[in-house]
């Protein structure tokens, strides 16, 4: 019964209002408000159509939440509920604040996971942990910095180096440039945010699956990031600029300057964009997981939208009236908003909950924070594009 169809005007994905794409159009202002200016705003018929929206929200995730905990586990996928002898080892990437924090000291609070800590900033991610309060014998901070695919490689040596099995990735850590006029590159001369987000976590991820494979843990899961902007099916995701890849044929160019675009789709650099670009790959990435190892190693692979966490360090780069009025925004008028605690805890979900044992889903969670396994966009979940994407970053990363 659980395999039954919602009415699509039940569907979470509907809270996009069918007439409102391609309506919106026009960059990121700064003088705008949140990035709109009032004559988009009014364009949105915002209020009124969100307000409709949460109405069917609730009554319909209810439902689906229900659906989705009854998922019955795919092929080879063993039984989560098994006892285990030994801790689950888990790399959390970006655990020095936000999300990644809140997942951290999540996990390392039930005493059943030992959270290895992959940070940029090694004292940060130090201090933050004791700051959170995490029991000292649960983690430990490993230096990773996604912005070099050296320091990918030496990372991945080190923790091999340690003779930890592996049992779950989290690829969570990420850059935001919303304001910025110009590119800025990785040591390898990438694109950041694709390069951070996308890339630098696609060669960790290939680097490490194969180690997992070899995990006795009674589960083992890959999990990526993704978020609602990166998605054109919904009303944040159709917030200009919108995610769009295009042909790839930035990607495909190197995504360097020199020889083309910065962008993946060719186009002209935008900071928001390209982060929105990033969450695209980071999902489809997943998927494409799924489907090349699910069913050979049994492992997990899942990404979510945890909520809108607007009180992370992800908008340090935005505007201050930004970072200011967002919060409010997200609380009081959209209702997205969840605290970085709420947004650890269901993160640590998707990394240790039975339930969520399902591979290739996108999780996201309702006004009551019960998960339910969402829809993708289009071109989020375009298996062809997928493909690509894949085949252009193994290039990049020069796993090909
Ligand atoms: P934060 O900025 O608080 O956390 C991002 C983390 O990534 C930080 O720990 C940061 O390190 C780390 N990081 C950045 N660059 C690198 C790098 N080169 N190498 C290693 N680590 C790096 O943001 P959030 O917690 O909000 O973001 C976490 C995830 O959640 C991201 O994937 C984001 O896309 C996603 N997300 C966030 C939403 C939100 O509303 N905030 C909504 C949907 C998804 P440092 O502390 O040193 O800066
Ligand atoms: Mg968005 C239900 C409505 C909703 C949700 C859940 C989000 C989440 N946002 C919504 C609506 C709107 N936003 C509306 C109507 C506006 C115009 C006023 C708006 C604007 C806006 C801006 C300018 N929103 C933003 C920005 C950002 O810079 C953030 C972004 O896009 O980062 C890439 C953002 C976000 N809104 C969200 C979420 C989760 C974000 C953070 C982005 C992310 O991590 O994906």
């Amino acid at each position: 019964p659980w395999l039954f169809r919602l009415p699509s005007f039940l569907r979470l994905s509907q809270l996009t209002k069918r007439g409102m794409q391609g309506k919106a159009n026009g960059g990121l202002k700064e003088s705008a408000f949140l990035g709109l200016s009032l004559s988009d705003h009014s364009k949105f018929e915002f209020g009124s159509s969100v307000l409709r929206s949460n109405k069917r929200l609730n009554l319909s995730v209810g439902i689906r939440a229900q659906t989705a905990a009854t998922t019955p586990a795919v092929t080879r996928a063993a039984p989560d509920t098994k006892k285990t002898l030994r801790k689950g080892n888990v790399i959390v990437t970006g655990a020095s604040s936000g999300l990644g924090l809140a997942t951290a000291k999540a996990l390392a609070e039930t005493g059943k996971w030992n959270v290895i800590m992959a940070c940029r900033d090694f004292l940060k991610a130090e201090r933050a942990a004791k700051a959170a309060g995490m029991p000292r014998e649960n983690y430990q901070v490993m230096h990773l910095d996604l912005a070099s695919l050296d320091s990918v490689r030496q990372f991945v040596e080190a923790f091999l180096q340690s003779g930890r099995p592996l049992d779950v990735l989290v690829c969570n850590a990420a850059v935001y440039y919303p304001t910025a006029k110009e590119p800025t590159y990785t040591a390898d001369g990438l694109e950041m945010s694709v390069g951070v987000n996308h890339l630098g976590h696609f060669l960790l991820a290939r680097l490490l699956v194969d180690h997992m494979k070899a995990s006795d843990y009674p589960f083992r899961r890959l999990i990526i990031v993704g978020s609602i902007t990166g998605n054109t099916n919904t009303l944040a995701g159709n917030i200009p600029p919108k995610a769009n890849l295009g042909d790839l044929r930035g990607l495909a160019g190197g995504l360097n300057g020199l020889s083309g675009s910065t962008m993946i789709d060719g186009g002209e650099f935008d900071g928001a964009k390209a982060y929105k670009d990033s969450k695209v790959c980071n999902m489809l990435t997943m998927q494409e997981f799924h489907r090349r190892f699910h069913e050979e190693t049994g492992i997990t692979f899942a990404s979510l939208y945890p909520g809108c966490i607007a009180t992370t360090g992800l908008f340090r780069e935005h505007i201050p009236l930004f970072r200011l009025l967002f919060p409010p925004f997200q609380k009081y008028i959209t209702k997205g908003f969840v605290s970085e605690e709420e947004s650890g805890k269901r993160l640590a979900q998707v990394v240790s909950d039975p339930s969520l044992s399902k591979s290739g889903v996108y999780w996201s969670w309702n006004s009551n924070s019960a998960s339910f396994e969402n829809q993708l966009s289009e071109e989020a979940s375009d298996a062809e594009k997928a493909k690509k994407v894949w085949e252009l970053s193994e290039k990049l990363v020069g796993l090909a």
